[in-house]
Formats: structure tokens, sequence, C-alpha cells
């Protein structure tokens, strides 16, 4: 396809492609970090209602079968903006450093006439390239009065580092409405990336959402107790809700005299300071009627016992479930300023003529552990952390059809093709993803039921394998390097390292990845013709572990 052409009188129109109209499509990409799928009401969260993702959704298309390619920040964001696998971009964990000097599509649209903007978290380590204007968190961000790095004309000498009062989620959408109204040139089209901080790790909720689900309980994922069995990476992993979830540093019970302890000292440091010295004193003291009755509460449950080692099994287990409770409060707290943020973006859209031109994007750098088996994090090729909610909203007028379930195998690295195709901008032969943008138009004519029911039908086009690469061990979660493969049915993994072992999943059967196939009776064949296809992906993406991993 052609590029962008400018006519007349500084209007763009587009040569050909999607744009058949006069008006070039729009990209707004909002992404936040580390939300689970499970708690997205469109999704069937049966936890939390999320309105706004869910009216996003009535106007577009709910993937399924939405997967990433390493599932991580750093990796994730490098994946989604080259079109490219991990050893391809060269970002493979997050202690690397992006090459901002490699093609990403950002550039490509930004070549081909858009204006690009990018505001919130980055995580990349080396400064936005192929962006007009780009106003980042620095590293993971901060929720309270966080530090952004801005440059208003995309020139990395002439950033800037700015600190801005308030919530992250709501300032990121603030600038990005500020960007919108006051800094673009509405003569041209604009690609917009909106990517929160939330609700990373450690869960910190807006002021006015501390109060909500405060009287909700939740039932314990069904495999929360988990062995492990016959999954060796998954034994040596570092990220129980039990054991590696911390009750002050995540779970906030910093007492001010500090007689509840972590099991870290470091960890305990930070929380103590990342609950006291990021905040003014207005928002301290709105933070601490929260929290301290919630605190002194832990102190005369817990504190004492935890203090002198005179905790019981029953009092352990009984901690644990205090634990994910609160987990999953102050998780569905966050999500609820996303929730909130997103309908802003998509009421300012509305209300400015811009979403009948607008290609809108909801996802997640990954998927989250919601205590299923036991965890909170990600990093495994099991459900939970491989898959992202995806939602993509192309307007009717370009073709893109609304209500809709696609169940096409799709991953991350399809996102640059899917922008730059629906742009009308030629996708490069060296991008590995694939444009979904026939499942976003080529939909069946509508039901006459409500949207509800048209949200049920499914489109069966896309049953290509995917391919997942994951490499930072021994850090933080110590989750073992491993790679797999996942077909519509099937996901076989190869964990490779300290752990050399292979899993097999029937996701049909075992959908939470509990029992462990590989070599059992019976799977012969069908593990003979996985691994083949395995070895076809990462011919065909060019993986070098093929070289070194060959069984
Ligand atoms: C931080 C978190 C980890 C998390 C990584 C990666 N620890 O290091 O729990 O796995 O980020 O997350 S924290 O104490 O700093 O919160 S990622 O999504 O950014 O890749
Ligand atoms: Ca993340």
């Amino acid at each position: 396809m052609r590029n962008l052409s400018i006519l007349g009188s500084g209007v763009l129109l587009a040569a050909n492609g999607v744009m058949a109209q006069d008006r070039p499509l729009n990209i707004v990409y909002i992404m936040t970090d580390d939300h689970s799928y499970q708690t997205i009401s469109a999704y069937g969260s049966t936890v939390n209602h999320t309105p706004n993702i869910d009216r996003l959704a009535e106007r577009g298309v709910r993937f399924t079968n939405s997967f990433v390619a390493n599932s991580l920040s750093g990796p994730s964001r490098a994946c989604m903006l080259t079109g490219k696998h991990s050893h391809a971009n060269g970002f493979t964990d997050n202690t690397k450093r992006f090459d901002g000097s490699q093609q990403t599509f950002p550039k490509l649209l930004r070549q081909a006439g858009y204006q690009t903007a990018m505001i919130g978290k980055w995580h990349l380590v080396s400064l936005p390239t192929g962006f007009d204007y780009w106003d980042i968190l620095t590293g993971q961000g901060d929720y309270y009065n966080p530090t952004f790095i801005r440059s208003t004309d995309g020139d990395t000498n002439h950033a800037e580092h700015l600190q801005r009062h308030g919530y992250s989620t709501t300032i990121t959408t603030d600038l990005a409405l500020d960007w919108l109204s006051s800094q673009r040139d509405p003569q041209r089209p604009f690609c917009l990336f909106i990517h929160h901080k939330a609700p990373h790790r450690t869960w910190m909720p807006d002021l006015q959402d501390l109060e909500l689900y405060s009287d909700s309980t939740y039932e314990l994922p069904s495999n929360f107790y988990d062995d492990y069995s016959g999954r060796r990476a998954a034994q040596e992993q570092r990220m129980t809700i039990a054991r590696d979830m911390d009750v002050v540093y995540d779970l906030k019970m910093a007492d001010r005299d500090s007689t509840i302890h972590s099991f870290d000292p470091t960890l305990e440091q930070w929380g103590r300071a990342m609950y006291t010295q990021r905040m003014d004193s207005a928002q301290q003291a709105a933070w601490d009627r929260h929290y301290q009755p919630l605190i002194a509460k832990f102190r005369e449950r817990f504190g004492q016992k935890i203090a002198d080692g005179t905790m019981s099994r029953a009092d352990s287990l009984e901690l644990n479930r205090w634990k994910y409770q609160q987990y999953m409060r102050d998780y569905l707290r966050v999500i609820h300023s996303v929730d909130r943020n997103v309908g802003r973006v998509l009421d300012y859209l509305k209300d400015n003529g811009l979403l009948d031109n607008t290609l809108v994007v909801y996802t997640s750098d990954q998927g989250f552990y919601m205590g299923e088996h036991g965890w909170f994090d990600k990093r495994f090729m099991y459900e939970e952390s491989f898959r992202t909610p995806l939602i993509m909203s192309l307007p009717a007028a370009y073709g893109g059809r609304q209500g809709i379930t696609s169940d096409a195998m799709v991953q991350n690295i399809d996102y640059a093709p899917t922008f730059l195709e629906a742009a009308g901008v030629a996708v490069p032969a060296d991008i590995q993803g694939e444009s979904m943008l026939s499942e976003l138009k080529k939909m069946k004519a509508p039901n006459k039921g409500s949207s509800r029911d048209r949200m049920n039908e499914t489109t069966k086009t896309k049953t290509r394998a995917l391919y997942y690469h994951y490499y930072e061990y021994p850090d933080e979660h110590r989750v073992n390097r491993h790679f797999g493969i996942r077909t519509k049915r099937y996901s076989l993994m190869r964990f490779y390292g300290d752990v050399n072992q292979w899993e097999l999943y029937d996701l049909k059967r075992d959908p939470q990845n509990m029992h462990n196939i590989y070599g059992k009776l019976g799977t012969l064949q069908l593990t003979k013709r996985l691994k083949k296809k395995l070895l076809r992906l990462q011919e065909r993406y060019d993986d070098p572990i093929r070289h070194t991993v060959t069984d």
C-alpha cells in the first residue's frame, strides 16, 4: 500500500487501502501494565465491573485467544513496537536497553505523515524514538506524584524531567487529552499511545477508590493450593502469595513504629519509604485514614506472632487467605481507576467527533495471576500470564464490526502490522507478526439480537500456532527460561538452564496447566508433531536457541 499524500490546502487524504474515506484513520492505543483478563467484565470477570472497557468491547472486537511473545514488560513493549520476537529485537529481558535505532511501527507511521505521541510507562531504558511528542514515566513509574521525562519535539536533546502532582493513571490520561486537544495538528492523522503504570505491583489505589470493595471477599481460585507436582520450574519460582508477597511492601502494613516486619529488610525499607515519602501531607492523611485502621487490626491478629515466630500452621493459613483478600481489593481498586480513565478517553473522542475515525485499542503488556497456582506476577507460558486482554475497535466507516468476539490466535507481535495496514502503510517484510485487520473487519452479518448476543459470535479463521520465549532468570521471581509452542488445543514448553524439562498440556482437558502429560502414555505422536512444528517456528523466526537446545 502507498503512503498518505498531502493534497490541496494541507488536507490529508489516503491514497488507497482501508482509508477509502476522506478522513485518514487515527489510532489510540491504550495499554496497562499487568492487567489480567480475569478482572475485566467483558472477559467474564466475576469479581468486578469495568463498564468503560466493556463499552469499547461493544464497539469492537474482543480477542479471546490473545497472547504475548514474552510475558514481561520491557520485552513485551519491544515486541509490539517492532512486530518481532525478543531475540530479533534484542530486548529479551528487563535488564536490556532497547536499541531505538531499529525499525518500529511509530517510525513508519510518522514517515507516512502521522503525528505520533507516547505518554506514560515506557520501560525500555533508552529514550523513545519515532515520536513527535513523548512524556514518559521514569523506569517503572510511581503511582503518586510521579516523575516524567518529556520531549515536546521528540528530540532526546530537548528532554526535561518533571514531577507532577497526583495519581499516575489520571495524570497519564490528562496528558493524553491535553495532547489531543491542544498540541496535535488537527489536520493530520495521529497515533497516540496511552500506556499506564497501573495496575503494576504494588497496586496502590487512587485516594478516591480506597474505600471500594472494603466489604468484599473473594473466593480463592480452585488451584490456589497447587503443589506443582510434575512441574519443576513451577516448584522453583518465587512468586507465591503465601511466601513471596510481602505484608509491608506489597500489602501496605507499614506501621509507624515498625513492629511489623517483612521477610526481607530491604523490601521492608522500600515499603516504608513508598508509603510515606512520595505523598504530600493531604495525600498521606487520606492514605492513612484507610490503611492505619487495617494496620492496627493486622498487628493485633498477626503482628506480634510474626515478630515472636509463634505463628501456628492455622495462623499461617489464615494469613495467606488474608493476604489474598487484601491483594484482590487493592488490585481491583487500581483497575477501577484504569476503567474510569478509559471512559474519559472514550468520552473525549466521542465529544470531539473522533470516535468515528479512530481505531481504539485496549490491552495489557501481559496477563497476571490473581492467585491461580497460589501466585501473583507473570512470566510463565501458563495460560493466565501467556494470555493478555485485547480489544480493538475499528470504526464502522472503515469496515470495522462491533460487539464481536474473535477466537483467532493472535499475539502482540501482530499489533505493529495491524496498525500499519489499518493506516494504509506498507508492512515491511521483516516484521514477524501478522496483521489482524481482517479479524476486525471480516465479520458475519449482525444478528438481530442484542450486542451481547452478537458478542458471542465467534469467527474461527486463524488457527496458527504461536511461539513463546521467556529469558529473565534468575532475577526476582526465579522463573526458569523457557520457550514453547501454543496451538488452539495444546501447549508444549521447554524449560532450559537450571531446570531442564519439557511440559505438555492438553488445554481442552486441563485449561489450568495442572497436569504435565509430557512423556505420558499415548502422547508420543502428539509430542513428535508439536516438536516438529515448534522447530519450524524457531526456524521461521530464526531463534538461535534452536542450535543450543535441540531436545
Ligand atoms: C518489578 C516488580 C516485580 C515484577 C517486575 C517486572 N517488583 O521488579 O514483581 O515482576 O517488576 O514487571 S517491584 O518490587 O519493583 O514491584 S514488569 O511488568 O515491569 O516487567
Ligand atoms: Ca507488566
